[in-house]
């Protein structure tokens, strides 16, 4: 138990920054894990955390980090949520003081700029919660569903259409496990590299319905190795979704802009804003920009 955490300690950028450093050691650190990054698995870990959110009640969100605690934990989008849980226990023991909260946004915040994509402004005063500030299951996406069912969960968070579409440029990254969500293999050929790629190969490729036993998914027809999830294809369908997402295939300058926007709102929901520590949200400096 560090001294730090016992006495009255008021951690400054510089000692977040120590955290997200951390915290960029691991993501690289990960074997023969996935495509060989935590960085996919720790960004869903933030985002799962915040996109229970809801408008109406002001419940949910980043500010507990309920996700500790069953049934949370146990919520089928969950699933597989564990491996970064348990990676991020690491730094919370050798960084005591900071909060869950703060802890799993930052490594978010990390995950997507050690993989190359844009600044996500952040800034900490998530507190820890209990287990009965939980939400019930049933507040994230279903993967199976259609634009009304984007809508439905992702304005009862606060966000527009165009933000849907621009958060969901997060599957450039990572992989669907089937031992997780049932779902298989990753949307873009660099699932450790963000980039626009998701956008583009929506509208470039041709998507079939994967034959197989498994839930309904979308394979592309050329070389069979990329997946969508019918709420991915859906961003071609609906013509509101489609002008955002066309855009963004178009100009990966504008995706980092409105992704890194968005971004930075999702991990603050939930939190009150007399909790932060801060007025204006920091820029964490990425590790090759810090001296070695
Ligand atoms: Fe997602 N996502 N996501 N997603 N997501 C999955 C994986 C990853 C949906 C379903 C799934 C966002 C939006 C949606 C990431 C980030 C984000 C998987 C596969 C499913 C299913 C899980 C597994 O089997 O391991 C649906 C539905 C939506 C939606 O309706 C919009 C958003 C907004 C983000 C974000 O980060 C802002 C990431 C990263 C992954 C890859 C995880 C990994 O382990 O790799």
């Amino acid at each position: 138990q560090s001294a730090k955490a016992a006495t009255h300690f008021t951690p400054s950028k510089e000692d977040y920054q120590k955290v997200y450093n951390r915290i960029a050691d691991l993501v690289a650190d990960a074997g023969d894990y996935d495509d060989g990054s935590y960085g996919p698995v720790l960004l869903r870990l933030a985002w799962h955390s915040s996109g229970t959110y809801d408008k109406e009640s002001n419940t949910g969100g980043s500010n507990y980090a309920t996700m500790r605690f069953e049934p949370e934990s146990l919520h089928g989008a969950n699933a597989g949520l564990n491996v970064a849980r348990e990676l991020m226990e690491k730094v919370k023991q050798e960084f005591p003081w900071i909060s869950y909260g703060d802890l799993w946004t930052l490594a978010g915040v990390a995950a997507i700029q050690e993989m190359g994509g844009p600044k996500i402004p952040w800034r900490p005063g998530r507190i820890d919660g209990v287990a009965s500030q939980a939400t019930p299951d049933g507040r994230l996406p279903d993967a199976s569903q259609g634009a009304d069912h984007l809508r439905q969960i992702f304005y009862r968070m606060g966000f527009n259409d165009q933000e849907i579409v621009a958060l969901s440029g997060a599957h450039a990254l990572g992989r669907a496990h089937r031992d997780r969500s049932g779902y298989d293999g990753p949307w873009t050929f660099s699932p450790t590299t963000v980039t626009n790629d998701f956008f583009k190969l929506l509208f470039d490729e041709k998507w079939v319905w994967k034959k197989w036993e498994g839930p309904k998914q979308y394979e592309d027809k050329k070389t069979k190795s990329l997946m969508m999830l019918p709420t991915d294809y859906v961003l071609t369908q609906d013509k509101s979704f489609k002008k955002h997402a066309k855009a963004y295939a178009e100009d990966q300058d504008l995706w980092f802009k409105d992704f890194s926007k968005a971004v930075s709102r999702l991990f603050e929901l939930g939190v009150p804003t007399s909790q932060f520590v801060t007025s204006e949200p920091w820029i964490m400096a990425n590790v090759d920009e810090q001296p070695a």
